[in-house]
């Protein structure tokens, strides 16, 4: 794949507290499956600190590196750095979108909003693209705001906004391609792929539903 906007249809995040299985193993899966880029998120219940967060993350992305998926940390910018990850991304509550972009150079920078606000300032601050959300409901992020479906997506696009967008929170097979429709260049998803019996479906099945989407996009029927 050639740009970032291609690059994020389908974004698989997830950590060790989110896996069923070996999160090497679910990672593979899912990259067998087709997911398109991939951020190591390691929060929540039990999540690995330290050393052996460290170890995680490097072996996570050995095997992005040798399938060519972007690999983008959540939050820990230090970790991005130090481990040469392709990227990070970026909630409001963390450091300021234009002091990370200073600390990361070229690498790619993510940044969640709930607003047009956020939005504008976030985009001054050089971010590469936003997770919007969330879109349905999830009990995956204990901090999640009220579900808004993709009105934010769809505003930002009325009004011009080009830069590139996934929809986060709640996206199952069956609701993905509502959410491109929408506006998206892709979909976010831990639960859909990571807590499955086969991530490698889930993902193949996302994937699907994307492609799908995106080529009546393309080819004017929506
Ligand atoms: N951020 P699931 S919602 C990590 O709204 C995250 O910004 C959100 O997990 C936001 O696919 C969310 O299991 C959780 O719903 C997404």
């Amino acid at each position: 794949m050639t740009n970032l906007r291609d690059d994020l249809k389908v974004y698989f995040i997830m950590g060790s507290p989110n896996c069923r299985q070996e999160p090497v193993e679910v990672l593979k899966e899912a990259i067998a499956g087709g997911i398109t880029f991939f951020q190591f998120r390691e929060k929540g219940n039990g999540a690995l600190k330290d050393a052996e967060k460290y170890a995680l993350a490097k072996q996570l992305q050995n095997i992005c590196k040798i399938k060519q998926i972007p690999f983008i940390v959540n939050d820990d910018i230090e970790l991005a750095i130090k481990i040469g990850a392709d990227g990070v991304h970026i909630g409001q509550e963390d450091e300021p979108v234009q002091v990370v972009r200073d600390k990361i150079g070229n690498k790619i920078l993510g940044v969640s909003v709930h607003t047009e606000e956020e939005a504008i300032a976030a985009i001054r601050g050089g971010a590469d693209y936003f997770g919007i959300g969330p879109i349905f409901p999830t009990t995956t992020k204990e901090d999640a705001k009220p579900a808004r479906g993709p009105v934010l997506i769809q505003e930002l696009r009325r009004k011009g906004y080009t830069i590139p967008i996934v929809g986060i929170g709640g996206i199952t097979v069956e609701n993905a391609a509502s959410v491109v429709k929408a506006g998206a260049n892709g979909v976010s998803v831990i639960t859909a792929i990571s807590q499955v019996a086969s991530p490698r479906e889930a993902a193949k099945a996302l994937r699907k539903k994307i492609d799908e989407a995106m080529d009546q996009i393309a080819g004017g029927i929506l």
